[in-house]
């Protein structure tokens, strides 16, 4: 074993999901491990302990694995799972991290960012629930990287990622697993997979686009080999260190390839996509594109049709800029409703009491409680069982959900890669003037009421506070205003624009169409446009 000295390095801050950086920060010697014995010293040390390992492929992932595998040897832990060949879905990782009842995981990815040497890396603790780092555990992790003096490292060569099987290194035990297998096996005890492959059988088509991250595998599995979808359902289902170039992010923009073959001649039923470590998810139907907010909600209104619903759900929880599209299932169900704030973790007190079965959130995130993440296949097969119970298309579905509970239209424009002093003096000189804001009329809406949306978790009594500005319109209008916490590029500011429509001749707008009068008032307000320097938004979804 080695101890390296090290001088104390600038303290390194995880944002919504882990530490994000660029690849090459990651490169930096001593960076990454700096980083991971921060980690180890964070949660208390390893010895003794077992960790689930793996990553969604991309760039320097192995390389990564074999640091964290020495570092863990030298710092005592007993033994790491390792998916095969370096991989495993952000959703596999969390499963595995409860089946074998380890004491947490370290999952290499940076979501939805794109992968390669002149890209975006990033590195995640999740805890023995299978859940991402608590706060108070980031905290510590933070106040380890400011004083760091040494890290630990085992002096060996690299573990045989491809084998599947057990080995050692030192005195710790590795075990190489299948990264899909244990995953398809919970799937299968969730979803009616009898009544999915009648709806294949039946000729139902689909495409689901891996966008060469690392759900391709998963989903070839599952959909391809296990349910009877026609071979070459899924596309892009080769995991690339590159991504083959793309924007493994699951939504119109990114995911146009998709868009293209939804929209195209010859559509097939129903089209699926999901991101780079596999937790996000994208659905769309033949020419139907669902938000992530009314996706929630449409699984909500249905999931008793899933086997794992039978007995009904108890309560939802989204995150607070998610639309309010699922309070109103649950107000109409009479299941319990959360909102949180925006990252994963939030929900997963709520899962591990019992309180909520099922969660989402705007940013293409839904998943429940069989683990504790997001779960991006799992959202496709919940589709898919409810299109095969209720035998209705995808803009079926949409529209007899929106005339039963209305229409929260939705969008999210994206300002990016803002100079971070721009972005953090826009957000504060608006929340100093919230107060004043109330009752002023701004493009022909009053507001009602504007804060800082602040958070009291209802099992352990923490708060969280400084969680994005809210602004409440009259004509159930709201924005919110958040700074993104996963991008590695300056600042993003995030507008999170809604309203209800109840009309029923109203149902069937252009979402921008129907949300102008929102996006001009609170354009009147923040001038964000004009302070960034832009004409409009980078990227609207
Ligand atoms: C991460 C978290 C999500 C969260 C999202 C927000 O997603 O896991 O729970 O909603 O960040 O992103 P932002 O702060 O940029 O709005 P992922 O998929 O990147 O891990």
């Amino acid at each position: 074993m080695k101890t390296v000295l090290t001088r104390p390095v600038a303290g390194q801050k995880a944002g919504t999901s882990g530490l994000r950086r660029q690849t090459r920060d990651f490169m930096v010697p001593g960076f990454l491990e700096n980083y991971v014995q921060s980690i180890l010293n964070g949660i208390g040390g390893a010895a003794g302990k077992t960790f689930v390992i793996g990553g969604d492929g991309r760039y320097f992932n192995q390389e990564a694995i074999q640091t964290i595998l020495r570092m863990a040897a030298a710092n005592g832990a007993e033994k790491m799972i390792v998916g095969q060949n370096g991989l495993l879905s952000t959703p596999a990782a969390s499963h595995l991290i409860r089946l074998h009842g380890t004491d947490g995981g370290f999952i290499l990815s940076a979501s939805h960012n794109p992968g390669g040497i002149d890209a975006d890396f990033g590195l995640k603790f999740n805890m023995p629930n299978g859940g991402p780092a608590t706060e108070a555990v980031t905290d510590a992790i933070f106040a380890q990287t400011t004083n760091i003096s040494e890290y630990y490292i085992a002096e060996a060569g690299d573990i045989d990622l491809a084998t599947l099987g057990q080995t050692s290194l030192a005195a710790m035990q590795i075990s190489v697993v299948d990264p899909v297998a244990d995953y398809v096996a919970l799937m299968q005890t969730l979803f009616d997979f009898d009544e999915i492959r009648v709806l294949f059988a039946g000729g139902f088509r689909m495409t689901f686009d891996a966008m060469h991250a690392v759900t391709g595998p998963y989903a070839k599995a599952v959909l391809e080999d296990m349910l009877g979808a026609a071979p070459g359902t899924v596309i892009n289902g080769t995991p690339l260190p590159d991504f083959g170039g793309g924007h493994p992010d699951p939504n119109p923009i990114w995911a146009h390839e998709l868009m293209g073959i939804m929209t195209g001649p010859g559509a097939p039923d129903f089209g699926a996509a999901s991101d780079g470590d596999g937790d996000r998810n994208m659905i769309v139907g033949r020419g139907a594109y669902v938000t992530p907010s009314d996706s929630l909600a449409v699984i909500a209104a249905n999931a008793h049709l899933a086997p794992a619903f039978a007995d009904g759900v108890v309560g939802v929880a989204r995150s607070m800029p998610t639309s309010g599209a699922v309070d109103r299932v649950a107000a109409a169900k009479g299941m319990d409703c959360f909102e949180t704030p925006t990252g994963w973790k939030f929900f997963g007190s709520l899962l591990d009491a019992g309180k909520v079965r099922l969660c989402g959130e705007e940013s293409a995130g839904t998943g429940a409680d069989h683990l504790r993440e997001k779960d991006g296949l799992w959202a496709v097969l919940i589709w898919l069982n409810i299109i095969a119970k209720t035998g209705k298309s995808v803009s079926e579905l949409m529209t007899d959900h929106w005339a039963a509970y209305g229409r929260n239209y939705y969008t999210r424009h994206d300002y990016e890669a803002v100079e971070s002093a721009t972005a953090a003096t826009l957000m504060q000189e608006l929340e100093d003037r919230l107060p004043d804001l109330a009752g002023q009329g701004f493009a022909g809406l009053t507001v009602q009421s504007a804060d800082v949306f602040a958070y009291d978790d209802p099992v352990d009594g923490s708060r969280t506070t400084g969680q994005g500005i809210r602004i409440r319109f009259d004509k159930d209008a709201r924005a919110v205003l958040r700074l993104s916490g996963t991008g590695t590029k300056g600042a993003t500011i995030r507008l999170y624009l809604e309203r209800l429509e109840t009309r029923g001749d109203k149902l069937h707008l252009d979402a921008q169409t129907a949300l102008a009068e929102v996006i001009a008032a609170t354009d009147e307000i923040t001038g964000i446009a004009a302070r960034t320097g832009r004409k409009g938004p980078d990227v609207r979804t």
